[in-house]
């Protein structure tokens, strides 16, 4: 059911970016080289050979990226900073001004258009030559980042209020160091890396926080978090308790959240690790243990509650016999329910309700933090339409979900931010998927931006501060544009609902896969010989 009401005075409206999915310049200005430069250029990694090295070339593009923003009318704007613009090598040996300049003149236009910045650290691009001393499994790398922050919050953290340690966590630690499928694209020790690497995450975000505690919080006054990324997972059969638990057991949130907000590594996911590290053979957790200091160190290193939201999924338990890899140890599959609406992307399809129940878990889990949702957003793929009807819906349909966890569930929620500005490289499958409010016409070397109808209707519900019941009359506020018209809503009598529904089943093209991580995690180890036991 439709929720009517408004958020909190003060509400945070935003949309989010990436620096190497928008800024291109790869070579500009002193910039060093990262490891997604590396990768991209790497054959056989990315769709179509797509890389970042134009990109949506925000570096040189910024008056265009500041009148988007103004026409969405956000309150903040989210984009990360590239570390290798600003220290070419990783370290501070050399800091390259001119990579400082831009992101200062970007602090100040988004400041004189009265856009707030929230500005994240690190959004995956780790300067290569870090990486070739071990990257995020090196532990120097936890003064590296340490370094780094401080270069950041001294020369920046004046126009900063707003900070982001870490994107994302899990994506960086599963996707980089044990699927392969994101840089630095390592996948040969998937029992053991993932623990190191996030291990080591989880220290350099402490770091970064106390630094800015103990040495600019007093004059700078601003907040520094973490983003974390989390699907919201159901029980594949609710009459089954087993599912419930492997739910439970998914290792989204708890894993980097737990040490950070509780204190330590969950008790589920240390027992999860150690048991099949004994069932192995082995004979301790190949889950590494903080010290009693730096569970003190970790624990409360956050002034709110960063969450990256897409899609729920459906779980249940695999038992992988004594295999010795991240997914034997967590022993659960995810798979979606063929009637979620799909999108342009395929492990993302439309399940509004998840994200109410997952902001009520976070509620409970994590004692009532102020959270912002620093990501939520749709992608189409295939033939352009500025008519993105199936973008308003999933807007429409989750920020009311926010509504519902705010007004009915008491979840203390002080922002929300879409993914993405501009339609932009989307990792591993390159432009193919497009998240953005606008579209990028890459066909013309000017890279123009082009509202898609969703800018309109996002930024209804932005100047309304919610959804305005339509019981008290009409609304200033309220005001999208009108439909464009294309081949779903050449009727007039077509609802929202079937226009989205029939998009959905033009791209259904493969319903036997019901189960993406499965079949991979198959064909992973068909070759590999994981399942042999
Ligand atoms: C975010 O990650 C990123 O922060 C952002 O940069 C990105 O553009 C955006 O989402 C849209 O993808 O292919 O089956 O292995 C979202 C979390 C987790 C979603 C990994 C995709 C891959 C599933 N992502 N997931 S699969």
């Amino acid at each position: 059911m439709y929720h009517y009401g408004n958020f909190s005075q003060n509400f945070l409206w935003g949309v989010s970016s990436s620096a190497y999915q928008i800024e291109g310049a790869w070579r500009e200005d002193g910039k060093g080289l990262s490891i997604w430069d590396k990768f991209t250029h790497t054959p056989g990694k990315i769709s179509e050979h797509d890389t970042g090295d134009v990109a949506c070339n925000s570096y040189n593009k910024m008056e265009d990226d500041i009148a988007a923003l103004k026409k969405v009318k956000v309150s903040h704007y989210r984009f990360s900073i590239s570390w290798p613009r600003i220290l070419p090598d990783g370290t501070t040996k050399y800091i390259n001004q001119a990579g400082l300049n831009y992101y200062k003149k970007l602090l100040d236009s988004l400041i004189a258009a009265n856009i707030e910045p929230q500005v994240t650290l690190y959004h995956w691009d780790l300067p290569q030559a870090l990486q070739d001393v071990g990257g995020w499994e090196n532990e120097t790398i936890i003064e590296r980042f340490k370094e780094y922050a401080d270069v950041l919050f001294e020369n920046l953290g004046p126009k900063v209020k707003l900070w982001i340690t870490f994107n994302e966590p899990f994506v960086i630690t599963v996707l980089g160091h044990v699927q392969g499928a994101h840089a630095p694209g390592l996948n040969d020790r998937p029992d053991t890396l993932p623990y190191i690497v996030g291990h080591n995450i989880i220290k350099s975000h402490a770091e970064a926080w106390h630094v800015y505690n103990d040495k600019y919080r007093a004059s700078q006054g601003g907040l520094v978090s973490i983003t974390v990324n989390s699907d919201w997972a159901e029980p594949r059969n609710p009459y089954k308790q087993e599912d419930y638990e492997a739910a439970r057991n998914v290792f989204y949130l708890g894993w980097w959240a737990h040490p950070i907000f509780n204190g330590d590594y969950s008790p589920l996911v240390k027992k999860s690790v150690l048991d099949q590290s004994l069932a192995g053979g082995l004979t301790k957790s190949r889950l590494p243990e903080f010290t009693p200091e730096e569970i003190k160190r970790i624990n409360g290193t956050y002034d709110y509650f960063g969450l990256n939201h897409y899609c729920s999924v459906l779980a249940f338990p695999v038992d992988f016999g004594t295999t010795q890899h991240f997914e034997a140890d967590r022993g659960v599959v995810v798979i979606s329910d063929r009637t979620w609406l799909e999108t342009g992307s395929v492990w993302l399809r439309m399940t509004p309700f998840g994200l109410r129940r997952l902001l009520k878990f976070i509620k409970d889990e994590y004692r009532n933090p102020p959270i912002i949702i620093t990501e939520n957003g749709v992608s189409e793929n295939g033939p352009v339409d500025l008519n993105d009807v199936h973008r308003k819906y999933y807007y429409e349909k989750y920020i009311n979900q926010v509504l519902k966890a705010y007004l009915l569930d008491d979840v203390n929620i002080i922002g929300y931010t879409a993914w993405s500005l501009l339609d932009n490289l989307e990792w591993g499958v390159g432009y193919t998927e497009r998240f953005g409010l606008f579209y990028v016409n890459r066909t013309d070397p000017d890279l123009p931006r082009t509202p898609k109808a969703s800018v309109s209707f996002y930024s209804s519900i932005i100047s309304c501060n919610g959804f305005p019941d339509p019981a008290s009359g009409p609304q200033e506020c309220w005001n999208p544009t009108p439909t464009i018209q294309n081949v779903w809503s050449n009727s007039t009598e077509t609802t929202q609902e079937a226009q989205v529904e029939s998009m959905c089943q033009l791209n259904r093209s493969c319903f036997l896969l019901t189960s993406i991580s499965l079949f991979k995690y198959l064909l992973a180890n068909t070759t590999s010989g994981y399942l042999s036991n």
